[in-house]
């Protein structure tokens, strides 16, 4: 018989598009459960043509499950996960918290798939959505350069922040929408926005702002160390200089990355884009002259890192210059979640 899955956190942003993907992927699952929190209980869902209704989370939920995939806030997985493993599941967790811990696996599938197997805990993170679409195109290059150096600009959507801030940044927009005068003023798009600013510290509206997550130490964003960590953790490179400077833009959905990476030996940038054209989860999609460029209107709703704007740095032979944008639901959270859990289904059918 199939592997059994449960979807904890089945009726948020990222648990919306799980549902699509299972029902659009090759299926190897047997039962399936969606599970939310009390107030997403009792809803109905059709997956795999099927309709669910989704079960409130409790202890009971995670019996005779195989594989429990978990996409909820941090302090929900940080106590729930180890309740699934502990009912004989293995947890396939998209928060952050078990992404650093040693004994838990940080999985890419293009890049680390053998990692699956090592989980002493019973629980394997998927990395965070920036640095999902940035690292299936850093990690090949890594390979064929030797990886030195990152510096990192995110331009990052509103959903990473889930439905809120769709709900935010589309509010806002109906607000300013046709005043042709709000953009010249300082102050005027405030006003015009109100004081209601959802989960963002300022209006997402005709702006950009230059913070994603909580506050660290020596004015980092946890979003800029979510970078760093996650790329050294998955690259196995401890030491691998990375700054990051994470923004937010008024985009619904589609993450980008400016990089700027620095290798141990020169690189060329047609080599570059070969390497990318053979790269598991990369589109190359680089043709400036005809107006060709990774961009998240595109990229939306589909699976690659969409990556171009590939140039040798000017100033240093051995250094990158490039452009990437992905899908932060899909490949950043549930595609991850989900083709981590194939790998576990494969070993476990
Ligand atoms: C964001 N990285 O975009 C987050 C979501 N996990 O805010």
């Amino acid at each position: 018989t199939l592997p059994s899955l449960a979807v904890v956190g089945a009726t948020g942003a990222v648990g919306t598009v799980l549902c699509e993907l299972l029902s659009s992927r090759r299926n190897v699952w047997g039962e399936l459960r969606l599970v939310a929190s009390r107030r997403s209980a009792g809803r109905r869902c059709v997956v795999r043509g099927e309709e669910l209704t989704v079960q409130e989370l409790s202890p009971g939920v995670f019996d005779g499950v195989d594989v429990a995939m978990f996409d909820v806030p941090d302090e929900v997985a940080a106590d729930w996960a180890p309740i699934a493993v502990k009912h004989g599941a293995v947890a396939v967790d998209n928060s952050t918290a078990f992404r650093l811990d040693r004994d838990v696996p940080l999985v890419v599938p293009e890049i680390n798939p053998e990692q699956v197997r090592n989980r002493p805990r019973g629980i394997i993170a998927s990395a965070n959505c920036t640095t999902v679409a940035m690292i299936v195109a850093i990690a090949p290059l890594h390979y064929e350069y030797g990886l030195r150096e990152l510096v990192l600009a995110s331009y990052q959507s509103v959903s990473g922040t889930g439905k809120a801030g769709v709900d935010t940044l589309l509010d806002q927009l109906d607000r300013v929408g046709g005043d042709r005068e709000l953009g010249s003023r300082s102050g005027n798009v405030r006003r015009a926005v109100g004081d209601d600013l959802g989960p963002f510290p300022a209006p997402m509206a005709l702006n950009v702002v230059p913070w994603a997550g909580g506050l660290r130490d020596a004015g980092w964003s946890s979003e800029e160390l979510k970078l760093r960590n996650e790329t050294r953790k998955i690259l196995g490179l401890p030491d691998l200089k990375v700054s990051a400077t994470c923004v937010r833009v008024p985009v619904v959905t589609g993450h980008s990355v400016a990089v700027h990476a620095v290798f141990g030996t020169e690189v060329d940038a047609e080599r570059a884009r070969e390497v990318m054209r053979n790269a598991p989860g990369v589109i190359l999609v680089d043709d400036p002259a005809a107006g060709e460029f990774p961009m998240p209107i595109d990229a939306v709703g589909t699976d690659p890192s969409w990556v171009g704007r590939i140039r040798r740095s000017l100033d240093d032979p051995r250094a990158l210059d490039f452009f990437v944008t992905g899908d932060n639901l899909r490949k950043g959270a549930a595609l991850n979640t989900a083709q981590i859990a194939e790998l576990l289904a494969e070993e476990l059918t």
